[in-house]
């Protein structure tokens, strides 16, 4: 893998950075709009005072942090895959250009030493029967603080948390006892901890280090949601849909997304970039409470 040379320096000094993933670019955001709102991302970690690192494969190589161009390269290439593991091998052998999964972002975040990941929503349990996230099994496996906005509200949200709890995912949810639904701020499904301060989600991750071999599975909740009846009812729709069309497998997810952003009026898409710049932000405030906490043990 190639990690930019002012993340390899922060990481090496303790600073805060914060991974970004990149199906998000790929395949969750039309264009222009997927460029623009990463960029966004990346500023909005900035701002908040720690480093972001996109994660992409770009000609076969896993890429931590990626340059302006190489940001506008992968964001307007049509043919980009979408990396999961069960692909990311093959990707990086025959060369190819590829989108990160929370699923591949984690694994290689983790690998090269970062232990904070911002995304928009994970994926998880799908309504279609047999058709799970790889997302849950990288949760399930690698020890980081993943920020999102609970599971994609396109999933079957009470198998998805049944799932993580499965499968020991440490969840906590931001400021809230309730599940967040991605573009609701909440669902009927209740946590089993929260956390009300970035130091405090921090104090969890490093117990969970301690612990467990899984992520910490930090739920933000979208300050300007929608209503979590109407976004369900626009689910069923879209599922629906899918199910004539015959969609399935790694083009179930961006075929919902797409829909439900037709059958809201775009507002689907609106709260996307909001929970995904609230969740980079949260990110960069937790990343930078465990740099403070690494480094008043260490002196
Ligand atoms: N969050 C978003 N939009 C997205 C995704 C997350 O706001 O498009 C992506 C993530 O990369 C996640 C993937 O890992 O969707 C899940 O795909 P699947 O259900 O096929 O595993
Ligand atoms: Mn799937």
């Amino acid at each position: 893998m190639r990690i930019e040379p002012e993340i390899s320096r922060a990481l090496a000094a303790g600073r805060p950075v914060v991974a970004l993933e990149s199906t998000v670019i790929t395949h969750g955001l039309p264009r222009p709009l997927n460029l623009e709102t990463a960029r966004k991302l990346e500023a909005a970690v900035r701002q908040e005072g720690a480093l972001p690192a996109t994660l992409a494969i770009l000609k076969g190589e896993p890429r931590i942090g990626l340059s302006p161009e190489d940001l506008e390269y992968l964001a307007l290439d049509q043919g980009a895959e979408k990396a999961s593991q069960w692909n990311l091998a093959a990707l990086v052998a025959q060369g190819k250009n590829a989108g990160t999964t929370v699923a591949a972002t984690a694994l290689l975040a983790h690998q090269a030493g970062i232990q904070v990941f911002a995304t928009g929503g994970i994926g998880g349990v799908h309504y279609d029967a047999y058709d799970e996230s790889g997302d849950l099994f990288a949760l399930a496996h690698t020890p980081l603080v993943v920020v999102a906005s609970g599971p994609k509200s396109i999933l079957n949200l009470s198998a998805t948390l049944e799932r993580l709890e499965t499968y020991g995912v440490s969840l906590a949810g931001y400021r809230t006892g309730k599940m967040p639904a991605f573009h609701s701020s909440e669902s009927p499904f209740s946590l089993p901890a929260r956390a009300e301060t970035p130091e405090e989600a921090a104090r969890i991750f490093l117990a969970a280090k301690k612990l467990l071999a899984s992520s910490l599975l930090l739920m933000n909740p979208v300050s300007e949601g929608l209503e979590y009846a109407q976004v369900q009812a626009w689910v069923q729709e879209a599922s629906q849909q899918a199910a004539r069309a015959g969609v399935q497998g790694k083009a179930l997810t961006p075929f919902l997304l797409r829909k439900l952003s037709e059958l809201s009026g775009g507002e689907t898409d609106r709260v996307n970039l909001l929970l995904l710049e609230e969740n980079a932000r949260l990110a960069a405030r937790v990343a930078l409470a465990l740099s403070r906490l690494a480094a008043s043990t260490r002196a």
